[in-house]
């Protein structure tokens, strides 16, 4: 496996290229150009510029997250032909600089979605928190939330662009008669228009789970469970077409079986994000670290399946705690240095030692 952080970019990002040189064992730098909207062309001169900050430290820019699908591909207007067609544009821009894997989501309006982003952990820390009855009726007051904090912190968070947000009644509007059956041939149709361009370009497509893992709003949400993931493999059934299978997200909900699902498609894995979750009786979960007692994924079974399988993919910390000097407004909710390097060594000690004992 192949350790890779995930940075937001100069001047985009408190943390310095210089500060993740010091986890032991990263070798690339999850990026993205995250001034793009969904939908627009990913220009070369662009991407040349993370590539000289990136090469400076050594780091390959192999992995991409996100390039952003637009709504009117997800929603399958006929304007989407042209917004496929921009996509393609960018994954042969991206193929210039030597990227691998695209890691994007098909989740209609929202992408990841939690009612706090400063929750008490219990130990002086602060960690992402669900609230399930708070995330029912109301969109108008989730989104608001979460852009009254992204305008307090002058943050933009991917997904959650204020110009997008801002327009919510019309997305929700557009998104009508949108149930799971159309948005799976909407997601088809995608897929199957930009296949023969990634494998020209020798770009795996690998789409990010659905987080949380079960309809929020009223909007339909795809890759939930092994059932869903199943039929999204099938459906599109190409080398290029895989995914980005994230353990946090799937983990939300007790009765996936994490482990399995690696043990089940490790091949069409390309990228890995690890997150440990704490779940609560009343449906409610926090983000833990990930020490595998902490929380209820099943890190060590997870870590020990990728093994077996002789992953060969880009993994990453996923989330992690807000320590010490994190808090609001010194640190993007979920993306601290500290909780994530900390993480990168867990999993590196739990690798490392697999191997030796692989070894003997
Ligand atoms: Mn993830």
């Amino acid at each position: 496996m192949k350790m890779t952080f995930r940075w937001y970019g100069e001047g985009n990002d408190r943390i310095s290229l210089s500060d993740i040189k010091q986890i032991p064992g990263v070798t690339g730098i999850v990026w993205a150009l995250h001034h793009k909207m969904p939908g627009e062309i990913w220009d070369e001169s662009e991407i040349a510029e993370v590539k000289r900050q990136l090469d400076e430290y050594g780091f390959n820019m192999d992995v991409v997250e996100s390039v952003n699908v637009h709504d009117d591909i997800k929603i399958g207007l006929p304007t989407r032909d042209g917004y496929i067609k921009n996509y393609k544009t960018t994954i042969r821009n991206l193929s210039k600089f030597g990227v691998k894997v695209i890691c994007y989501n098909f989740m209609p309006i929202f992408d990841w979605t939690r009612s706090n982003l400063f929750h008490p952990v219990g130990d002086g820390s602060t960690a992402l928190f669900y609230e399930k009855n708070m995330i029912q009726d109301d969109y108008n007051a989730m989104a608001k939330y979460i852009l009254d904090f992204t305008e307090k912190y002058h943050m933009s968070f991917p997904g959650w662009e204020p110009e997008r947000m801002g327009r919510l009644d019309e997305l929700f509007k557009a998104y009508e008669g949108i149930d799971h059956e159309k948005l799976w041939a909407n997601l088809k149709y995608f897929l199957e228009a930009i296949m023969p361009t990634c494998e020209a370009c020798g770009i795996k497509m690998a789409i990010h789970m659905d987080d949380p893992p079960w309809d929020i709003f009223g909007l339909p949400r795809l890759l939930v469970d092994e059932a869903s993931i199943d039929r999204f493999l099938k459906m599109v059934d190409h080398p290029c077409n895989c995914l980005t299978l994230c353990s946090g997200s799937l983990g939300a909900n007790p009765d996936n079986n994490v482990a399995a699902i690696v043990r089940k498609h490790c091949d069409r894995i390309a990228f890995a994000h690890i997150r440990n979750v704490k779940h609560f009786e009343n449906g409610d979960f926090s983000e833990a670290s990930h020490r595998d007692c902490d929380g209820d994924t099943g890190i060590l079974d997870i870590l020990k399946a990728y093994h077996d399988c002789g992953f060969e993919g880009y993994i990453r910390p996923d989330h992690g705690r807000h320590l010490w000097s994190e808090g609001p407004g010194t640190v993007r909710p979920g993306y601290g240095l500290y909780d994530r390097a900390m993480g990168i060594m867990y999993m590196l000690g739990v690798w490392d030692m697999l191997d030796k004992l692989e070894e003997k």
